[in-house]
This record gives structure tokens, C-alpha cells and sequence, in this order.
């Protein structure tokens, strides 16, 4: 029995005696190489099968193998893999899918999208895609990354969603729709991570072509947010855009909410700002207050602190990895080792499980290739070398290829007790749960790579700082941004003729602070 916030639970059924103690730490370069490989398999026999079945539907569905619209109607698997065949080495087919996108992909269309999903996904993919293109030459001009066809359909997909930040919080409508803005009635009740998670992709936009209103829109909705936090310093589940009113108010760092945080760390990282990575610092020590139960995290009321859910989900497990970036590696690694018990009791994890009997929800039984769980192991590898992270890896992906293969693609598992699949394969499989599985078996890959310094800011030099990875796992080259943004603010204080951008460069103003006065009381 535990207690928290003076009322007693069960925690826990123990899981972490199911923890095998006889770990043998055996993994071999040899092993290493051949795990890579399996991932390189599993990767093309998903990608293959949605270009043959599926393409240019937004996903595959595995046991029909035949493909359908799911988020929008944008071709969504292949512009979430881009960027995953650079990272594994495919520069031919990605100049071959990536010219055809550029052709073909027009996002003046009469749909109503999710502008959470359509900004991680598709915006996230195409400004990764675009940076990483230089390591292939991909149509590059002068300006480049500065400018180029990829970074000008990110442009013009997030030009699409800017509708939605008009609020009277400036906190974002849930959907839009890209032709016509907001739709008539739409609901003004979003979750938090729906206006929590922009800043990655808005910043980078605006940093790398000189258009302010994306990072100013990104900010002005985390000051909303801010601002709505209770007195106990948490945030709630879902709030009304227009009143600031919670509509949800359990608090957590799983679903509906997790994304924020990321966006707060990975944001004060890449944009170098104090102000980001103090609300992330300030939330941080009240999850650990009112949310974290031995190394568990759980749900409480965001006004009075006391416990709602003791439930973990699927999704929570991004949160080891987060930890690790923050450079919390000993919390991180005990609590993804309770997660990952979670893993090995059922070879997955479900979207809900009930800590205190370690069941499952009914109804939250499934596993929808979910990458978060690989992803805090890959952090947690990196940060360590601890070979027990590699043996974690190869668990969960002997789990995926023994139990969700079909004959074109991987399978969504519907129950994990059962082990039945849904025919559902979402397009973060080969954004996310095969780019991480990757990199965690890629000791040599360049985003793991020694950053090589710029010598001259004026000249674009790529992979100058390292990479930070989007909430979809799209990474975002750290120097380009800087170096663009830099290019900028000389232009526009030596008033030097802009560079001749194919983008719409409106609203620039040459900040170059990040957010620091943006707080508005
Ligand atoms: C992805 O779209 C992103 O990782 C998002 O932040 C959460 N959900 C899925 C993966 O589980």
C-alpha cells in the first residue's frame, strides 16, 4: 500500500518481479548488426507494402492490404517516412518520392484535418525532409536550406492551419479546415497538447524563412496555456480556446497532454530560450509532486492535487526519454523499466492498463505500433550504453515481427491479451517505431553524430548542432535554423535586398530573442 495525497492505493501487482533479474548482457557487434538489419527488413516491408497497396491513401490497411484516408487524404505515410529512408540510407528512392510529392501534392483542398496530427506529421515531416535533403542534393539552390520546394509545401500546409490560432487566447481550434479555415460550429474545446505542441515546427518555419507569424501564433497559444495553469501548477486535460475555462481537468503526462511538455524542453533547447525551459523546469516539479508514485506516473486534479486515474497509458512512455533529454537519466531509467515490464507481461503495451491489478481497460486493450516505448529506450541508450537498453530493443521488436507481420504490412495488435490484430497500420510505424528501433541498433548513425561546428555563420553549414526530433520523430537540424535566422536579421539590419524567396515573407520582424518579452499578463 502506498499513499498519495493522503489516500491509500494499491500500488502495484509487483511488476517489477517480473523484471528478469537474469538479464544475460550477451549482444555482440555481430548481434548489433544483424537487429539492424531486421529493422531495415521490417521497414521496407511496411513502405513497400503501403506504395503498393495503399499509396497514395494516407495509410495501409495491413490484413485487406488495400489503403484508405485516415487523417486528411495527403498521401500521410509516405511523407511521414521521408525522412526515415534518409536515416537508413535510401538517398535514391527518397529523391524519387520526394520529387513526386513535390509534383503532386496540393494542399488547397476542401477537408477538414486535425491540426495537431496535420502539423507533427506533415508539416514536421516535410520541414525534416527538406533539411535532411541537402545530405542528397535534392533540387537545392543558393538559399538553401533557407529555401527550397520542400520547405515551401510545409509553407503552405501550415499557412493552412494559422486560421485556428485566431482566438480570443490565441490557443488553437482543434480542426480546420485547409481551404476554408475554421469550420462553421467547430468546437472551441481542445486538449492541451492540441495547443501545446507548435512551437517545433512554427519556429523552425519562421526561423528558416523569415515569416514571423508561425513562431508568434506557436507562442502566443503557450501563453494561454501558461497563464490557464492552476495555482498548484499543473495543467488540465482539455480547455475552451475562447474563455480559458477547463473542460477536463485531470492532469498527467500521458494523453491529451504529453506533447506540451516536449515541446517546452525540446523548444528551449533548439531556439536556445530561458523562458521555454522555465515553464518546462516549473511544470517538472509539480508532476513530481502530484503525479509521480514510485517511479509511476499517475492522474491528479489539476485545482486540488488529489489523485483521479491511476492508470498508465501507451502513450506515457515517451516520458523516460523526455527525462533523459532533461538529464534526469536515473528517474528516466527506473521508470521505463517499470513501463517496459508492462511490455514483457503482455509482449505489448496498452493504450490503458489499471496499475493497481496491471489489467489492461476493457475496451483500451489495443497496441497501435505505438513508438514510444522504443523511443525513451533509444534516449536512454544513447545516454548510457547500458547494453540492457539494446536487449529492451530486441524484445520489442522480436514482439512486433513475431506477432503484427502480415503478408504487406504490420498489423495494429487489437488486444494485447489476445494478440488479435486490427487492420490498421498508422503512419508513425515508419515515422517513429522503425526510425527509433533503427537508431537505437545504428551506434554510427549521423544523428547520433559528433556535431561539426560552423566556421561561418553566414554560411549554411548543416549538422553544425546536433538534431532535435519532433514529437513524430522528425529530426530538426539545430544549425540550419540558426544560420538561416541569422541571415535574416543581417538583411533586414542592413536593409540588403531579401533574399529571392519562393515563400511569402510577411510580418518579418528581426526578434532575436526567443518568446523572453513575449509574456503578456
Ligand atoms: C504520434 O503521432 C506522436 O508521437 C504523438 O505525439 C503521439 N501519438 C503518436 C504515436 O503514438
Amino acid at each position: 500500500m502506498l499513499s498519495h495525497n493522503g489516500i491509500n492505493i494499491f500500488i502495484l501487482f509487483l511488476l517489477h518481479t517480473l523484471m528478469p533479474s537474469n538479464f544475460v548482457l550477451t549482444i555482440s557487434n555481430r548481434d548489433i548488426s544483424s537487429l539492424r538489419e531486421k529493422v531495415v527488413s521490417m521497414f521496407y516491408h511496411s513502405y513497400n507494402g503501403y506504395m503498393k497497396y495503399a499509396y497514395p491513401y494516407d495509410e495501409l490497411k495491413p490484413l485487406t492490404c488495400t489503403g484508405h484516408d485516415t487523417w486528411g487524404s495527403y498521401s500521410l505515410t509516405l511523407i511521414d517516412a521521408l525522412d526515415t529512408l534518409l536515416v537508413i540510407g535510401n538517398q535514391t528512392e527518397f529523391v524519387r518520392v520526394a520529387s513526386a510529392l513535390v509534383k503532386t501534392l496540393d494542399f488547397d483542398r476542401d477537408i477538414n484535418v486535425s491540426v495537431f496530427e496535420t502539423n507533427i506529421r506533415v508539416v514536421g515531416g516535410l520541414l525534416s525532409a527538406h533539411l535532411l535533403s541537402g545530405r542528397v542534393g535534392f533540387q537545392l539552390d543558393d538559399n538553401w536550406p533557407c529555401d527550397g520546394p520542400l520547405l515551401n509545401l510545409a509553407f503552405d500546409v501550415a499557412e493552412r492551419l494559422l486560421p485556428a490560432f485566431d482566438t480570443n487566447t490565441g490557443m488553437p481550434y482543434g480542426t480546420v479546415n485547409l481551404r476554408y479555415g475554421v469550420p462553421e460550429g467547430e468546437t472551441s474545446i481542445t486538449c492541451t497538447a492540441g495547443v501545446g505542441t507548435f512551437i517545433l515546427e512554427f519556429g523552425t518555419l519562421s526561423r528558416l524563412t523569415g515569416d514571423q507569424r508561425f513562431e508568434d501564433a506557436a507562442l502566443r497559444a503557450l501563453n494561454g496555456l501558461w497563464k490557464a495553469k492552476s495555482d498548484l501548477g499543473l495543467v488540465g486535460n482539455h480547455i475552451d480556446v475562447q474563455t480559458s475555462k477547463w473542460t477536463a481537468q485531470d492532469s498527467g503526462i500521458g494523453p491529451g497532454i504529453d506533447s506540451y511538455f516536449e515541446y517546452l524542453l525540446k523548444g528551449a533547447i533548439l531556439f536556445d530560450s530561458p523562458w521555454l525551459l522555465e515553464m518546462f523546469r516549473e511544470l517538472y516539479k509539480s508532476i513530481v509532486v502530484y503525479n509521480k508514485v514510485d517511479d509511476w506516473y499517475i492522474w491528479s486534479n489539476m485545482f486540488k492535487g488529489k489523485y483521479s486515474m491511476t492508470t498508465f497509458h501507451s502513450l506515457d512512455a515517451y516520458w523516460p526519454g523526455l527525462q533523459t533529454l532533461h538529464g534526469d537519466v536515473a528517474n528516466a531509467s527506473r521508470t521505463l523499466k517499470n513501463y517496459y515490464s508492462v511490455w514483457r507481461k503482455f509482449g505489448f503495451t496498452p493504450e490503458f492498463l489499471q496499475i493497481a491489478h496491471g489489467l489492461p481497460i476493457k475496451g483500451r486493450e489495443s497496441y497501435p505500433l505505438r513508438p514510444e516505448l522504443i523511443e525513451s529506450t533509444m534516449y536512454l541508450y544513447q545516454a548510457t550504453k547500458d547494453p540492457y537498453f539494446l536487449e529492451m530493443g530486441r524484445e520489442i521488436l522480436h514482439s512486433i515481427e513475431t506477432s503484427c507481420k502480415t503478408k504487406c504490412g504490420y498489423a495494429t495488435v487489437k488486444n494485447i491479451i489476445t494478440h488479435e490484430l486490427d487492420d490498421k497500420m498508422e503512419s508513425f510505424f515508419l515515422a517513429e517505431t522503425t526510425k527509433y528501433l533503427y537508431l537505437l541498433f545504428d551506434a554510427n548513425n549521423f544523428l547520433h553524430g559528433e556535431s561539426d561546428p560552423a566556421d561561418n555563420d553566414l554560411k549554411c553549414k548543416m549538422h553544425s548542432q546536433g538534431y532535435i526530433f519532433n514529437t513524430e520523430a522528425h529530426p530538426i537540424d539545430i544549425g540550419a535554423l540558426k544560420c538561416c535566422h541569422t541571415k535574416r536579421i543581417k538583411e533586414f539590419e542592413t536593409k540588403v535586398t531579401p533574399l529571392p524567396l519562393t515563400c511569402k515573407t510577411r510580418n518579418f520582424d528581426a526578434r532575436l530573442s526567443f518568446g523572453e518579452n513575449f509574456i503578456e499578463d
